[in-house]
């Protein structure tokens, strides 16, 4: 049995499409992060880390959306959606790697500048210079899709929901996505998807939709 922990329009987002994706059974779990969901002992019990994504596989815990993506590509290969091929796996992983250590960390600036910054009278300057960062790394997605089709080429990898919660993100931040064409393309391309429209739909989305 497979239970997915997810907060709307959060980086769990990227695992919710993947399961979708796969066809297969799987329990979503709504734990909103708006309400401190993922701070309720119920929750911590289940991840004490107090993160989403969290997915109980068959009673064991696996966090981190770049393993739980890897590990669902991995457990249902007919997907496709991660390279066999080892360096083209490998690259994937890299990707992946990257949008939590980098993009969802300027991010997080944005929204959570007192992790950076105990007194709160730096916390407009952090919240500043994330957002900066945020739009370089968006623009280093946009020229990395360039003329490909997917994040990694001519595939639909796991790289691809996980790059629509950072296009999510920008829109969120009124950042300028429509300069991003190439991004913007997949993001269109990826709106198409029946699997990416459900869970929207269920995360009840307003920021993509409206961009579409
Ligand atoms: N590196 C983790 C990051 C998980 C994470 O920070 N999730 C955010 C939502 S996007 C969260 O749960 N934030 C709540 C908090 O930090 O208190 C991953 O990629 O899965």
């Amino acid at each position: 049995m497979l239970t997915l922990y997810y907060s709307p329009g959060a980086c769990s987002m990227a695992s919710h499409i993947a399961l979708e994706e796969i066809g297969e059974r799987y329990e979503a779990k709504e734990t909103l992060l708006s309400k401190n969901a993922h701070k309720s002992p119920e929750y911590l019990a289940v991840n004490p880390r107090g993160k989403v994504p969290a997915l109980v596989v068959d009673g064991e815990l696996l966090t981190e959306n770049t393993a739980i993506l890897t590990y669902i590509g991995k457990r249902y290969p007919h997907t496709k959606m991660l390279p066999e091929e080892p360096l083209a796996q490998a690259k994937c992983i890299s990707q992946m790697a990257w949008f939590s250590n980098t993009p969802h960390i300027s991010q997080r600036g944005i929204m959570r500048p007192y992790r950076f910054a105990s007194e709160e009278g730096h916390h407009d300057d952090v919240k500043a210079t994330m957002k900066t960062n945020f739009w370089h790394d968006l623009q280093e997605i946009d020229a990395l899709i360039g003329s490909r089709t997917w994040v990694l080429g001519d595939t639909y990898t796991m790289a691809d929901p996980y790059a629509l919660v950072f296009y999510r993100w920008g829109a969120r931040a009124e950042l300028p996505m429509a300069e991003l064409k190439s991004y913007t393309g997949l993001k269109d391309r990826l709106l198409a998807r029946p699997a990416v429209r459900k869970v929207l739909d269920r995360e009840k989305d307003t920021f993509l939709k409206a961009s579409a």
